[in-house]
């Protein structure tokens, strides 16, 4: 075991956090108030491999371990969790299902634009009324013989408006439950697919969340992952390794939290001092320093056993469970450090506190990764 970064790996997160320093930090406190999608910046990420970053170069992406993925995502996410989140949904809702299970033309087809951020990929799986309860598909993929025909809703799709590439999750055969789901591959144009209403929320609010309407949409078989009925086991396969992303992005909310607040007890000065001095702050400090950096390895560990071809959805269900709450105590504690400019936006960690909360939702909720631990624990 070895706790050594490599001198990649390292250059790797150097280069997110001088990115995010740089490119997502000016402007990121008015495109979360004004809900405006980071075109230039996603645009540059990608030019930059942090769109593909696990994708075998010959389809297009970075070639980069999983670790070094993690230690982006923090990067980025300390500063821009609307930016990570979209960078997250592309490289493991997207490029990794479709790099893992994908047939060679569907890899040239729908890998290699996305994996290099010349388009953005989406993943639509939740539902207005399946979200934890994710096998109670509405959404229909009805077979035609040559073609699918689809129809539903889906809720909640981050990147929904300024993806290109989706990956739709539907039931093709209700009798078979969730053998019978299937996963396939549309296209932004395709008659009959709308995209819906943007969400006004809490956090991530520069990030592009919509519902999408499937009308009587013809798929092509050759659309399909997998043989027919894979969809649901794709599905759990792929969130798997995307809470390893959200994980990674509740590490950085609660890393970014930390340092400003770190900073700013050394400035600040109460009763004579700086706050920093104070033993009152230097608890929450130390609290704050402690859970990141549990958090910290929890995140590389699911990375870890992901690039060593080992069994890791326990792992990444444990690291977005501890991260996630990690997030949540340290920014609320944050906004307490800071006192009343905590409140305010110029200072970052009311914005922080607020992004923080969706890394307990999305990609299974803090209820969903007790019950995949309980079951890995249980087997
Ligand atoms: N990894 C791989 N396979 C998994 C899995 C996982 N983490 N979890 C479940 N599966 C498989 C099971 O092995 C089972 O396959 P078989 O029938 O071949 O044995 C199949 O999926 C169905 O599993 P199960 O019977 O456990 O289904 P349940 O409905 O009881 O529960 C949970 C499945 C709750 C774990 C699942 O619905 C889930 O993860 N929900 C949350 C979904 C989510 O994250 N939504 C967020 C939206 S994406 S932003």
């Amino acid at each position: 075991m070895t706790f050594q970064l490599s001198e990649e790996q390292i250059a790797v997160r150097d280069a997110a956090r001088e990115f995010a320093q740089n490119e997502l930090l000016p402007g990121v406190i008015e495109r979360d108030e004004h809900q405006i999608f980071p075109h230039e910046q996603i645009k540059k990420l990608g030019e930059l491999g942090f769109l593909g970053m696990m994708v075998d170069p010959k389809y297009g992406g970075s070639g980069m371990d999983t670790i070094s993925y993690v230690l982006a995502m923090e990067e980025i996410s300390k500063i821009d969790a609307s930016a990570s989140v979209c960078m997250s949904v592309n490289n493991s809702l997207f490029c990794w299902g479709v790099e893992k299970y994908g047939t060679e033309e569907q890899k040239q087809k729908w890998l290699v634009p996305v994996a290099k951020g010349e388009k953005l990929g989406a993943f639509a799986l939740s539902e207005p009324e399946a979200g934890s309860d994710a096998t109670s598909q509405k959404t229909v993929a009805e077979d035609k013989g040559d073609h699918y025909l689809l129809n539903g809703t889906k809720n909640w799709i981050t990147n929904g408006g300024n993806a290109s590439h989706y990956i739709v999750i539907a039931q093709t055969h209700p009798e078979l439950t969730h053998k019978g789901i299937n996963v396939l591959l549309v296209e932004k144009g395709m008659p009959g697919f709308v995209v819906g209403k943007k969400e006004n929320k809490l956090g991530i609010r520069a990030s592009d969340t919509h519902s999408l309407m499937f009308q009587d949409v013809k798929v092509p078989k050759e659309n399909r992952i997998g043989a027919d009925g894979f969809g649901f086991k794709f599905a759990m396969e792929t969130l798997n390794g995307g809470r390893i992303g959200i994980a990674a992005q509740a590490l950085g909310i609660a890393s970014g939290a930390y340092e400003l607040s770190l900073q700013y007890s050394k400035e600040r000065k109460a009763f004579g001092k700086e706050i920093s001095q104070h033993q009152a702050i230097q608890f929450k400090l130390a609290d704050m320093e402690v859970s990141i950096e549990a958090a910290r390895l929890l995140c590389l560990k699911a990375a870890w056993l992901k690039d060593q071809g080992l069994d890791y959805a326990k792992a990444s269900a444990i690291a977005k469970l501890y991260a996630s709450q990690t997030a949540m105590d340290t920014t609320i504690e944050a906004v307490q450090i800071h006192g009343g400019y905590g409140y305010v936006k110029e200072f970052h960690v009311e914005r922080l506190m607020r992004d923080a909360k969706i890394t307990q939702i999305y990609e299974g909720t803090s209820e969903i990764q007790r019950i995949v631990i309980a079951r890995e624990i249980l087997k």
